[in-house]
């Protein structure tokens, strides 16, 4: 049976544009990418509050075999990013094969013909050979239902869906959230707002971001002689895989690292802030590395302005025009802001039902088993699916490095398929579970089982209080691994 498509990718952000750009150079031209928001560009599309930008260097935040060379800071705001995720669709000729405001809502796979059939939240069905999932990790925004919420009859706004309408200047602003993302945006609010309040609930690590425009004439070196700018990303990526891979996955030898790391982050808080109770509050009480650390030179000093205020007594309860802390404060507000993240765990894994064979449901099958993929990408009865934002596939480097990974495992399955002349494939169960044996093993070393992440709230962790996002393993062993495992992995038809 002829598909509509041979391959069907949902998620039109780097995840997806990657794994198109790995089919054409496959020559598998019969691509097609649905997505669900109005334009392309996945995290970079949808956020855009204010002072959104990268938190990993952009030398490294990038695909390497498409280096940007006119990056405008050394960590480029967010708009560059999308800019950066156009000029990629452009070059590998993949917007015309993009379809924006489709919804997919299921897929089902087909023993008899082969196939998946997909559905979408307009009622129609396609079908495709193979189907890629490219739907990101941190794509489902988290709103909590607070006591009254509905009853609030001023502005709110998510980071996720901001309105760039709203001006927060003279406002009575309150922020609830303390993410790597609140980060960002509290110290552009706190510049304007008349009042701003800090709901915490949990403090973050936060280290000093080394960040400086580019200079024009470092940015034509880059683009005359592209070397420069590889030696850039190779220095920069080497600390960050000591920093955030090694220091994590290794704990129990980077402990000390990892303490310097945290009293870096001490005497940065120390250095901005001179109020010792202000201090105390802003001190996590869990090891760095359990959860995302962030990096900003201003997000602490904002709490040293006459207009601002951190509260960690909780919410009780939000009024109409007041939000009232957990002691029974009524703090009074016109804009509420959340920047309460991301539902990853309950909504994320998968984002749609996918039904494999023998009528699975992989969400049902990862809740009732655990969390698993092999190589963070293939899972046994679900043929011809390939997950890139799967347990286990994240790379703490970077996202890149995580797509780069996969990309480079399609290229090598893809490659046995075709010398095989087969047309199906799917991982073994034995496979599977050496997997996610070998990874459970590596995991036991890391600051998320030898550290203290208690009290943490780290969406690294899931409800069952497994570390199931992080690939523990460095991003060169990952990479190898990806163009090296056992084709007897999988079974071919
Ligand atoms: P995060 O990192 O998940 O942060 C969400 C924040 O919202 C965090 O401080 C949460 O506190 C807080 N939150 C969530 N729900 C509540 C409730 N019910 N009450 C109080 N506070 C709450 O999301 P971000 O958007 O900041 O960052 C996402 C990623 O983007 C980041 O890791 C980078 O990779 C880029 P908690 O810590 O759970 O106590």
């Amino acid at each position: 049976m002829r598909p509509d498509n041979e391959v069907l990718i949902v998620g039109a952000g780097f995840g997806g544009i990657g794994a198109a750009i790995e089919f054409a150079s496959l020559g598998i031209d019969d691509v097609a990418i649905v997505e669900r928001e109005d334009d392309l560009g996945g995290t970079w599309h949808v956020n855009h509050y204010p002072g959104l930008a990268v938190d990993i260097a952009s030398v490294t935040y990038s695909y390497s075999f498409e280096p940007n060379p006119f990056w405008s800071r050394l960590f480029a705001p967010g708009p560059e990013l999308k800019r950066y995720a156009e000029h990629v669709a452009e070059k590998y000729d993949l917007t015309r094969r993009m379809e924006f405001g489709t919804s997919v809502t299921g897929a089902r796979w087909d023993d008899e013909s082969g196939l998946w059939t997909v559905s979408t939240a307009d009622g129609a069905t396609r079908t495709c050979r193979y189907l890629v999932t490219a739907t990101g990790f941190l794509s489902q925004p988290s709103t909590p239902d607070f006591p009254g919420m509905d009853t609030f009859t001023g502005t709110v706004l998510h980071t996720a869906a901001w309105d760039d309408s709203v001006d927060l200047t003279g406002r009575r602003v309150a922020v609830i959230g303390t993410g790597a993302t609140a980060v960002q945006l509290i110290p552009e609010a706190a510049e304007v707002a008349a009042e701003l309040t800090v709901f915490q609930r949990t403090p973050i690590w936060v280290v000093p971001k080394i960040d400086f425009p580019i200079p024009r004439a470092v940015q034509r070196l880059f683009a005359r002689i592209p070397a420069t700018q590889r030696a850039v990303r190779l220095v920069n990526t080497s600390l960050l895989e000591m920093l955030m891979v090694f220091g994590v996955l290794h704990f129990r030898q980077a402990r000390l690292g990892n303490k310097a790391g945290a009293l870096l982050a001490r005497a940065h808080l120390r250095a901005q802030v001179s109020d010792a109770d202000l201090r105390r509050r802003l001190t996590p009480h869990y090891d760095l590395g359990c959860k995302r650390p962030t990096f900003s030179n201003s997000y602490f000093r904002a709490y040293t302005r006459p207009n601002v205020t951190l509260e960690t007594d909780g919410i009780g309860r939000i009024e109409p025009d007041a939000v009232v802390t957990g002691d029974g404060r009524r703090i009074e507000i016109d804009t509420l802001v959340l920047a309460t993240g991301f539902d990853l765990w309950d909504t994320n894994f998968p984002a749609f039902e996918i039904v494999g064979r023998d009528q699975l449901s992989l969400g049902a099958w990862w809740r009732e088993s655990r969390f698993q993929a092999y190589q963070g990408i293939t899972m046994p009865r679900y043929p011809n699916l390939l997950s890139l934002n799967s347990p286990y596939s994240y790379s703490g480097l970077s996202y890149f490095t995580t797509i780069e990974g996969q990309m480079r495992h399609i290229g090598r399955l893809f490659g046995e398929l075709r010398r095989r002349g087969a047309s199906t494939f799917e991982v073994t169960g034995e496979a599977n579970d050496a997997f996610l044996d070998e990874v459970t093993d590596h995991l036991a070393d890391s600051v998320f089982y030898l550290g203290n992440c208690a009290g943490s709230h780290s969406y690294y962790f899931n409800h069952q209080g497994e570390a199931a996002l992080l690939r523990p393993n460095a991003t060169l062993t990952t990479l190898r691994a990806m163009d090296t495992f056992p084709l007897d992995d999988y079974r071919f038809h």
